[in-house]
């Protein structure tokens, strides 16, 4: 599955930076309004390059977030053809959503819907800040009609936007229709500012959910 899905989520995701760019320069909008640009250009950096500002511990409950869910992404094949995009976008085999039907905790988690048979899924979490000598990671997941357990992997990047280590399949996600917690350790590469976190499957029937709640990140020296 490694080989399949991994070098595809790098390559899709500057694509689809690449992408909103040229939809950019083609539209009215930037027409009408040059003075757009300067923004523009700021949220690609944003987007391709990790800040490099000192991390925190960060916690990600889904309680302060905007329903289109930024920083998230989903990568899964259909009919061979591997696609990735942002997770509350229409359209795509599984969509993202704010759910406050039974959430871990607080009034929301996060929902994640298969409209179609997917194959070598992933959800991950982009470009999170962090620093220090180790990680540990844990979240909250349950799911529904998936049929398989899934694997969390942990990708550490420079301050650069290299990426410098893959953590495949780390921890195993058993299918449960309960919440059940997910924890990991990792340690960081001197040069790490950013992580990316995804939880994947190497393939999902249409009608599964996946719920994710309480995302913690714990930095240690
Ligand atoms: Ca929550």
């Amino acid at each position: 599955m490694e080989d399949h899905i991994e070098p595809a989520v790098h390559t899709l995701a500057m694509r689809s930076v690449i992408q909103s760019f040229r939809n950019f320069v083609k539209s009215p909008e930037r027409q009408k309004n040059c003075s757009l640009w300067p923004a523009f250009l700021v949220a690609i950096l944003c987007a391709v390059w990790p800040v490099g500002a000192q991390a925190q511990d960060e916690s990600f409950d889904f309680e302060n977030i905007a329903p289109n869910l930024p920083g998230w992404r989903g990568l899964g094949s259909v009919d061979s053809e591997q696609k990735s995009w942002g997770l509350s976008q229409p359209g795509f085999p599984f969509i993202g959503s704010l759910d406050g039907t039974q959430p871990h905790a607080g009034g929301n988690c996060l929902k994640v819907e298969f409209t179609q048979d997917v194959t070598n899924v992933g959800i991950m979490l982009m470009n999170a800040p962090v620093s220090g000598g180790s990680l540990e990671v844990s979240f909250f997941i349950r799911s529904e009609g998936i049929g398989a357990d899934g694997l969390v992997s942990l990708y550490q990047y420079d301050s650069g936007g290299q990426r410098t280590q893959l953590h495949w399949g780390i921890s195993k996600v058993q299918e449960s229709s309960t919440w059940s917690e997910v924890t990991c350790k990792i340690n960081l590469l001197p040069d790490t500012a950013s992580i990316r976190f995804s939880v994947s499957y190497p393939s999902v029937p249409a009608g599964a959910k996946i719920w994710i709640d309480d995302i913690t990140l714990k930095m240690s020296n």
